[in-house]
């Protein structure tokens, strides 16, 4: 397989300003006219060649100027179609076929139930018709689509200019885009659907149309789309001041989609499980999921559309400020209408439920094989590259230039962003320098030289704080060390390889013996938080007028993505869960004492001691149970055990089934030692009425959710009656889901598998409730290897459809640590028969599964072994995919 380099970018030669794409759409046979005005560009070799990429076409004709190209013109080879002696500027006109029905990939035109659809980012335009498959080719786009009548709707990007019938019958109609976009952005529709819609005026008073397609049936659940599309438009408008520039914006929901949605200029595609909802069928955490996605894919009209990626090295420019920006627009509606207190805790949540996320996926993926800067250096296949560390890690890289330039500044910074690069393809450097632009202006004496190194090195700083305090000079010292050795392809770079120091933003507090926070004398001012700015391997600072030794609230808000080494007592982290005055920390607090008691737990688990969780930490959390000065969504996190992933980040030597015994352990006892106030938190926290996902109610039904897990695991009191209560009595699939999830992992008797079954017939008709009954049990905790597979042998399992491998084998490979951990090692062959068999079908969802083992030479010996034979086994198949195959070996060296 061919490594592509960043550092061997080369421009193309030509420019593409104009291409007109017509098709005659049918699944077995598709030709598609693709005409393009090409002009090589002033510095160009006058016999440049024109290079297209084209992958799985057939090519009927080529043209130039309106006269077929004599053969000797132009060289056919399996991936590219090169044009030569092509006069400076000239008319290129390609006919090409394609098989939209048998394309099981999902990349470039397919079926889905019976509708067309395209994706075409990174690299799947190329399947459509052979172009310029590059982000920095970008031209306006006329499309002209004919289809038989079955296909009443059809659609692609900017504006409807005309639609007609056809003498034989078909319909006919023009689209055109008025702004330049590269090919990923490029999308069809066509076919059956229904659609909900409505007008809004921008805030220039333009009036534009909003419009969500979905399957004919569907109409009832497409409205909180359109409502959080909406809110996305109000919000970037008030918060950026962007405005959307088109006439019209549409929304489509296939049920056969690689990921969440695709922001194709004017008109999203997006997976069905990001745009349907209603109270019967979607949870709290959908209709969150949906509002962030609806969200996220807008505002890449601007970060991303607008202003797109020269390279797709550069995929973090669009991708890590596009979740910043959707990580700001959920909290702020999160808070909207709330006081300041309650405002506080509200955005403390979203970003608890954003660090506990970085954390599970993106600091192992930092710590394994696959790590990578956020803007990586090579690929085998840029599909592999959608990664936590691109997109999440990328979101903390911008946030934390939004830390370091202040909400105005970094407004400013946006502002002269679009002013320099509107309509063109950039880099990462050219959003820091306009950032940095601002920065200078604020403090003369710095810049973002050592800031930059974010984009370049991997790996997830340690950063080592040492606290002295001078009780006769009343003065705290606070010294911070980082270190981040080499990690994933930096450490094949030798030994010669020296990693540079982070520019890192560390926000601390000091709070006395009492909890009380101390004034902090810092940056010209007194606050109870000063952002400290660590620049080099190592800094002091310090703090005068301390009387006695206090105690450090670190990296409040998670100002950086860092690990904080630190060694607090438990009795300091029992304070600051009681009293930090930063909502973050202090969650931050009460996970650090839960980890640790989790991970002692799984130490005496290994060395066959008996199992015994420390009283200290039951107050702990009997104090934040009860605590009514706490909102119950910010109490359901704080009392939320940590993962099993983010525990694994902490153990020598992974050991997945301790890990997960004495969770459950540690669990259950909580629910035995607190049953009452479990029990008062399940009764105070009910949400009789009609269903509401906004945050309050969704708050309650965490926390009491949270309370009957542990009742049931504890198998306290009446928890069993009171799970069947809430299952039949459930008015909402949140309430639905949680009980039948307790009693399937906790419950005992017939009831549980019962309860299943009629579940399922109930909602057969429905895919996205049929994915969420495959996921609860493929994760469940007696399910094994066996079970997983009879479940596959369900008539509703296919592994065609990307959510249903997702709901079933990701769900038992990703997150059942028993079946899939287990010692005998068949979950490990079950993962490499899966990942062949997906792979044959659609390679980039079977490499996110090969991922599952990414870590496999940090867990103990006994797994490590089979886990490796499974690897090998896999990279020895003939015939993987590129996708598969890089990850693969990159697992192995
Ligand atoms: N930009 C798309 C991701 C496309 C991934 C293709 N392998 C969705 C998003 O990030 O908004
Ligand atoms: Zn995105």
């Amino acid at each position: 397989p061919v490594t592509v380099h960043r550092k061997d970018y080369q421009p193309y030669p030509y420019d593409i300003p104009e291409v007109a794409l017509a098709f005659d759409l049918a699944p077995d046979a598709t030709e598609v006219r693709c005409t393009m005005q090409v002009q090589r560009k002033p510095g160009a070799s006058a016999d440049a060649a024109l290079v297209l990429d084209g992958e799985d076409l057939e090519l009927v004709s080529v043209g130039v100027n309106g006269a077929a190209l004599p053969a000797d013109s132009y060289r056919l080879s399996e991936h590219s179609l090169a044009l030569y002696g092509l006069p400076s500027s000239a008319t290129v006109e390609i006919v090409s076929r394609c098989k939209p029905s048998a394309n099981s990939t999902l990349m470039g035109l397919y079926v889905s139930g019976g509708n067309f659809f395209t994706q075409c980012e990174a690299e799947g335009f190329r399947r459509i018709t052979w172009f310029a498959d590059r982000p920095d080719v970008m031209s306006r786009y006329r499309v002209t689509l004919r289809a038989q009548p079955e296909y009443p709707v059809l659609l692609s990007n900017g504006n409807l200019l005309a639609t007609r019938q056809l003498p034989d019958g078909r319909n006919e109609v023009e689209w055109e885009d008025p702004f330049p976009k590269p090919c990923y952005l490029f999308a069809l529709v066509a076919g059956k659907l229904t659609h909900r819609e409505t007008t809004v005026k921008t805030a220039s008073g333009r009036d534009v149309l909003l419009q969500v397609y979905s399957d004919p049936g569907s109409e009832s659940k497409t409205e909180w789309a359109l409502d959080s599309l909406v809110r996305a438009l109000r919000w970037d408008e008030s918060r950026f001041g962007l405005e959307l520039d088109l006439d019209r914006f549409m929304i489509v929901a296939v049920h056969d989609f690689n990921m969440g949605a695709m922001e194709n200029k004017g008109l999203n595609i997006f997976n069905a499980a990001y745009v349907l909802a209603d109270a019967d069928t979607a949870t709290d955490a959908n209709y969150e999921g949906i509002e962030s996605v609806i969200g996220h894919e807008y505002f890449h009209n601007w970060t991303g559309n607008r202003v797109t990626c020269r390279d797709w090295f550069q995929l973090s420019l669009k991708e890590g400020l596009t979740v910043f920006r959707d990580q700001e627009f959920s909290a702020d509606m999160m808070a909207d209408g709330m006081d300041a207190a309650a405002a506080a805790s509200a955005r403390a949540v979203k970003r608890i439920d954003d660090v506990v996320a970085l954390r599970a996926a993106q600091f192992p993926e930092d710590a394994g094989p696959m790590a990578h800067p956020i803007r990586p250096e090579s690929y085998q296949e840029i599909g592999n590259f959608y990664t936590a560390t691109v997109y999440e890690k990328g979101a903390e890289v911008i946030r934390m230039q939004h830390t370091l330039l202040g909400e105005e500044g970094f407004r400013a910074g946006m502002d002269e962003y679009f002013r320099r690069h509107d309509g063109q393809a950039v880099t990462c450097d050219d959003f820091v320098a306009a950032m940095e632009s601002v920065y200078v202006r604020q403090h003369p004496d710095r810049d973002l030289s050592v800031f930059r190194r974010w984009y370049r090195q991997a790996g997830t700083p340690r950063v080592n704080v040492k606290l002295d305090h001078d009780p006769a000079a009343r003065r705290c010292t606070v010294t911070l060390t980082q270190e981040c050795p080499p990690v994933g392809v930096e450490r094949k770079a030798g030994a010669g390889y020296v990693k540079a120091p982070f520019h890192i933003p560390f926000a601390v507090g000091l709070l006395d013996r009492d909890g009380r926070a101390l004034p902090l004398r810092h940056a010209g001012a007194v606050q109870d938080t000063a952002l400290l700015e660590l620049t080099q391997q190592s800094q002091q600072w310090v703090f005068e007028d301390i009387a006695e030794r206090p105690v450090p609230s670190l990296l409040r808000d998670f100002s950086a993505p860092v690990i904080v080494d630190y060694g607090w007592t438990n009795e300091e982290l029992a304070l600051l869960s009681a009293h930090d005055s930063n909502p973050f920390a202090r969650w931050e607090a009460g996970q650090e004492f839960a980890t640790r008691q989790i991970l002692a737990l799984a130490e005496a688990r290994q060395a066959g001691k008996t199992l015994h969780a420390e009283a200290a930490f039951i107050e702990t959390w009997r104090a934040l149970l009860t605590d009514p000065a706490l909102d119950a969504a910010y109490r359901a996190r704080a009392l939320a055990l940590p993962s099993e992933k983010t525990l694994a980040e902490r153990m020598q030597q992974v050991d997945p089934p301790a890990l997960a015994v004495a969770r459950d352990f540690l669990r259950a006892e909580l629910g035995r030692q607190l049953a009452a106030e479990f029990r008062q938190a399940f009764d105070d926290n009910q949400t009789p009425g009609e269903y509401s996902p906004a945050p309050v109610p969704a708050g309650k039904r965490a926390l009491k959710n949270l309370a009957l897990s542990h009742l049931m695991a504890a198998c306290e009191l009446d928890a069993p009656r009171l799970a069947e209560q809430q299952y039949e009595k459930a008015g909402n699939m949140t309430d639905s889901m949680a009980a039948l999830s307790a009693l399937v992992n906790f419950g005992q008797g017939e009831y549980p598998q019962k309860a299943l079954a009629a579940f399922y017939d109930k909602w057969r008709d429905n895919a996205l409730v049929v994915d969420k009954w495959f996921a609860l049990q493929a994760a469940a905790r007696s399910t094994t290897v066996q079970t997983a597979r009879e479940l596959m042998q369900h008539p509703a399992f296919t592994l065609r459809n990307p959510n249903r491998a997702r709901s079933l084998i990701f769900q038992f490979c990703l997150n059942n640590a028993r079946g899939m951990h287990h010692p005998d090692g068949t979950g490990y062959a079950f993962w490499a028969e899966q990942v062949l068999a997906l792979d044959a079908l659609n390679p980039e969802i079977a490499a996110r599964l090969a991922r599952a083992l990414d870590n496999w030479s940090r867990f103990v010996p006994a797994l490590r072994t089979p886990m490796q034979a499974a690897l090998q086994q896999v990279r020895a198949h003939a015939g993987l995919s590129r996708n598969v195959q890089e990850i693969v070996s990159k697992a192995l060296e």
